[in-house]
């Protein structure tokens, strides 16, 4: 019996800081949050690679992200993704606004930052710094994390060829 707890008691603490670990991927900057930000592994021979992350603002006054970068490629560009007559476009815009008290979903929306010149392709369980400056909660360097695509379609990877 004794034995049994203490398999399980020591099950339960392992998957409690599996969960943990999964889960704690978050970083705060001021009055925002930023959730979970992760690359898709990059496509063979592509230089370029796509990550997203979910910006929730827990202040009464929005804030607009205005700039980012990584060692990891030469530049980060914001960009959106709309069909238009029926084709997918991207294009790249300034800054990404985040309206006070919401949370952007930048997968979601057809959002995403745009690695151009990728030093080295982004493969499955890679990490790389990403430093993003916001207007007013300043500059903050989150942690991306390279993993398949949870969800969506492949589009947007098809898309990149093109780039
Ligand atoms: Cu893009």
């Amino acid at each position: 019996m004794q034995r049994t707890t203490q398999r399980f008691l020591s099950v339960l603490g392992l998957s409690l800081a599996l969960a943990g670990g999964a889960a704690a991927h978050e970083t705060r900057a001021g009055d925002i949050r930023i959730l979970h930000p992760y690359a898709v592994p990059s496509l063979q021979g592509v230089p370029n690679g796509t990550a997203y992350a979910d910006l929730a603002d827990q202040g009464q006054a929005g804030d607009r992200l205005v700039g980012a970068s990584t060692p990891a490629a030469a530049r980060v560009e914001f960009h959106t993704m709309k069909t238009e007559d029926g084709v997918m476009r991207m294009r790249a815009q300034p800054a990404i606004d985040i309206p006070a008290g919401q949370t952007l979903r930048m997968a979601d929306s057809g959002l995403h930052f745009m690695l151009l010149g990728l030093k080295a392709p982004l493969k499955e369980g890679d990490k790389l710094p990403l430093t993003l400056e916001f207007a007013k909660a300043g500059t903050v360097t989150v942690e991306v994390w390279v993993q398949p695509r949870a969800q969506g379609s492949q589009a947007m990877e098809a898309h990149h060829h093109k780039h």
